[in-house]
């Protein structure tokens, strides 16, 4: 399998492999000219080197013609209430999450109980990058490239028991780490889950990594959830626990405001938000900031792929 992950301080001169020294050459060029330029992996770069350890992945289907969002913005407007409510606070806290060692807890109606260590699950099944569009419930949206796999393969492998209908994803709560934990926004930890059906589905991504680097702590690193047809909330991050239920897991902005949202929470134009319309959104980045734009696409635009998770069911009483 073709994974490594590396921190670029890690590494004697003799250990760079040619790809490695190529791409950082690419990013030296891309940084010293001011340059857009195609990057290695299908992602365009965009002028600004990455940080963060990279993380080996092959190219993957669900890639988008659509501008990606710059890396500054994936990774600097962030909603993470662990760290704070600001748009900034996660970037600016979240460097206080320790990512190491880590481990998933695997329970309830599932054959193979017990932890998962995060190395184990980075090896689990191939990582491939996945361009996703991201819709926030606010208003906003990114296109962001991915890498992980899909969570199916994590599910295979923990073997459910027939009684297992829904999954439930918990991230961490460790007030030492995470300053917004002090703040009763949500009853914590960050609780979401998903039916049995869409955890299962090929676009649901365990996800570890984005654009050619692991996760930044602010995207939810170790480990996180993304299902690109939902509003970005149902995409818990940096999880300790994955729960196989018989029955409808409670899920965090669900107990909140039960009005406002759904336990599916699909991304829907035609379903307002009680405060809201959820008709148009604004791509952060291009589009202006008073003004939204762009028309919100029903399933975020993965209709043809999920539609038929939701066939006969009112999207209006399960929004
Ligand atoms: N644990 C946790 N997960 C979370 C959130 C959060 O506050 N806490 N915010 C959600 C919301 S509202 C969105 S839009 C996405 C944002 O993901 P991103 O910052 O990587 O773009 O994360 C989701 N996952
Ligand atoms: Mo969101």
């Amino acid at each position: 399998m073709l994974i490594r992950v590396t921190r670029p301080s890690d590494c004697t001169e003799s250990e760079v492999t040619p790809e490695r020294v190529f791409r950082n050459r690419r990013r030296l060029i891309a940084g010293a000219t001011g340059l857009v330029g195609a990057g290695m992996l299908g992602v365009p770069m965009t002028g600004r080197a990455a940080r963060g350890p990279a993380l080996k992945h092959n190219p993957g289907p669900f890639a988008t013609e659509e501008k990606v969002t710059p890396y500054e913005d994936v990774t600097t407007y962030n909603n993470f209430y662990e760290f704070g409510t600001a748009k900034d606070d996660p970037a600016r806290h979240a460097h206080m999450l320790e990512t190491r060692p880590w481990s998933v807890q695997v329970e309830g109606e599932v054959e193979r109980e017990g932890p998962v260590d995060i190395e184990d699950l980075l090896k689990l099944a191939p990582l491939e990058q996945r361009i996703y569009r991201m819709r926030c419930v606010e208003g906003w949206s990114m296109v962001i490239p991915w890498i992980g796999y899909p969570l199916s393969a994590l599910i295979d492998h923990v073997r459910p028991t027939g009684q297992a209908k829904y999954i439930a994803f918990e991230t961490k709560e460790d007030p030492e780490q995470m300053p917004g934990l002090r703040y009763p926004v949500l009853k914590w930890p960050y609780v979401e889950g998903l039916r049995m059906d869409e955890a299962r589905h090929p676009l649901t991504l365990l996800t570890l990594g984005l654009y050619d680097e692991v996760l930044p702590n602010q995207n939810g690193a170790p480990v996180r959830i993304v299902v690109p047809w939902k509003y970005g909330f149902k995409s818990a991050k940096s999880l300790v626990r994955i729960r196989f239920t018989q029955r409808q897991p409670v899920t965090s902005w669900n107990r909140a405001a039960p009005h406002e949202y759904g336990f599916y929470s699909n991304v829907n134009p035609q379903v307002d938000h009680p405060r809201w319309s959820q008709a148009t959104e604004r791509r952060i980045g291009e589009d202006g900031f008073f003004r939204r734009k762009r028309e919100t696409l029903m399933f975020n635009g993965y209709a043809d792929e999920v539609s038929g998770l939701y066939a006969g069911m009112d999207l209006t009483k399960y929004f």
